[in-house]
């Protein structure tokens, strides 16, 4: 018998072992299961087509506006949403949930253009952005990676000049999330001092070019491109005035590998129940392939890493709303969301042998979708890195 699909009616069910919803507080369950809600509506029976067709569902923009997807932390007297940690974390284990594309977005549009704007802008930069951004009436892009400086963005070639009451900008980057549809992007790029510095770009500005990266296996329903600067005159007023140095673009990074770690269990958790419910379903000789211990062995382990993945994550959220987590503590808790949710799509992606491979189930896109969230934000070997220097101190980098 063929087991049923649970793409188009989205049936997920939150795998939670060790209670973990006690954790949360009432408003937080709210925020998680208005997310849950969405995606299950307008994300799940949609998204397949979208990746399929290598297309971005541009008018998920607003959607995840008007549900304060868009930069939770945010005060709220800029448009954000004035929330904690624990509430960004359960927002992207949701959206990832139904798509890491999806939770690109919201990753992108939050924690690389708004936190940078909020955090290192001034009081008129804060007003005229921060809000449309917010309402998703604009989409934003981070632009850090060079085609030969990805992880070593220190390296950076993109520079600018002075010229009176504004800069110019040359140079390109590459792997930009949301660059096509942009209408600002948040650039990194050195001064005539070699001193790395934020600007804000706007699409239109003569010089300014975002063509499309094509041909991508993974992340499909998410639109990439590059960022082109030929001569693009930047008014002084577009640089972030309140940082100075490779900390700036990396304070961003924090936040946004903060909210992946907590994304990419949820991508796990849909693999997690899709697995087990096909277990349940799909019969082999003569009995559900559930009951072999083969496949409780993949199960069994695969909610431990889930279970012990969640716990991380919560204790992780704790600490960033108490202002006292550490980009190393981030940089762990990234590393092993990929690493185990990879894993996880793998297992699960066998466990529904040939039905697996299609997309009448999420996994096989969830799987081609973890291969980029585990390079993107430092790579796997870039945060084991950032650990040993952690607990050595001595730096491998350099
Ligand atoms: P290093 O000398 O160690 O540090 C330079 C300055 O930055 C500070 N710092 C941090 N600050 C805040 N948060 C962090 N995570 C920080 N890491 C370092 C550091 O204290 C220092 O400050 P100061 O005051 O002394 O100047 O820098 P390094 O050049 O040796 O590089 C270190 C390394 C390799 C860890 C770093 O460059 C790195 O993380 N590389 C990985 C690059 C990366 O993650 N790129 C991501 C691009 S954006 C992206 O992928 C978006 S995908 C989004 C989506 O679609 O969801
Ligand atoms: P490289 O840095 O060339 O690394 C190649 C390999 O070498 C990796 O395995 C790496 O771990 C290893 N390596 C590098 N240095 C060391 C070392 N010191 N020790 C041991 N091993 C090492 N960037 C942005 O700025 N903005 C975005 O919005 C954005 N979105 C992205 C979206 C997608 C779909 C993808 C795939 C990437 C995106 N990126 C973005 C770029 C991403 O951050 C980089 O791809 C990533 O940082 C790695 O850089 P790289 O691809 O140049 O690989």
């Amino acid at each position: 018998m063929a087991a049923t699909s649970n793409l188009k009616v989205d049936v997920f069910q939150s795998p939670d072992y060790f209670q973990l919803d006690e954790l949360l507080t009432e408003e937080h369950k709210l925020i998680r299961d208005s997310v849950r809600s969405y995606v299950k509506k307008e994300i799940s029976p949609f998204i397949e087509e979208y990746a399929q067709k290598a297309e971005f569902p541009q008018h998920i923009v607003r959607q995840l506006g008007e549900l304060g997807c868009f930069g939770p932390t945010v005060p709220e007297t800029y448009g954000g949403g004035g929330l904690d940690y624990i509430s960004y974390g359960l927002m992207m284990q949701e959206l990832e949930r139904g798509d890491s594309g999806v939770r690109s977005t919201a990753s992108v549009q939050g924690s690389l253009v708004m936190f940078p704007i909020y955090e290192y802008g001034n009081e008129e930069q804060r007003r005229k952005y921060l809000p449309k951004l917010a309402s998703g009436e604009w989409l934003g892009c981070f632009g850090l990676t060079e085609p030969n400086h990805g992880s070593d963005p220190g390296g950076m070639l993109t520079h600018f000049e002075d010229a009176g009451d504004h800069v110019v900008l040359n140079g390109s980057k590459m792997w930009i999330s949301n660059a096509p549809f942009s209408q600002v992007a948040v650039v990194w790029a050195k001064d005539e001092a070699g001193v790395v510095r934020g600007l804000i770009v706007e699409r239109g500005m003569e010089g300014f070019s975002t063509p499309t990266t094509h041909g991508k296996w993974s992340l499909r329903a998410s639109a990439t491109g590059e960022l082109v600067f030929d001569h693009v005159k930047v008014p002084k007023e577009n640089i972030l005035p309140n940082v100075s140095g490779l900390k700036g673009p990396l304070g961003c990074l924090t936040k946004a590998r903060y909210g992946i770690a907590w994304g990419v269990v949820g991508a796990a958790m849909d693999c997690y129940d899709t697995a087990l419910r096909y277990s349940k379903e799909r019969v082999q000789f003569g009995r559900p392939i559930g009951g072999f211990q083969l496949q409780q062995k993949k199960l069994a382990e695969m909610l431990t890493e889930i279970t012990k993945a969640q716990l991380l994550n919560w204790r992780l959220g704790v600490l960033m709303s108490e202002g006292r987590a550490t980009p190393a503590q981030v940089s762990m808790a990234k590393r092993n969301g990929c690493e185990i949710a990879a894993q996880i799509t793998r297992d699960a992606r066998q466990m529904l042998g040939g039905m697996g491979i299609t997309g009448e189930y999420s996994i096989m896109r969830h799987m081609m979708n973890l291969e980029s969230v585990i390079t993107y934000e430092g790579t796997h070997d870039v945060h084991l890195l950032i650990t040993g220097m952690d607990i050595t101190g001595l730096n491998a980098f350099k």
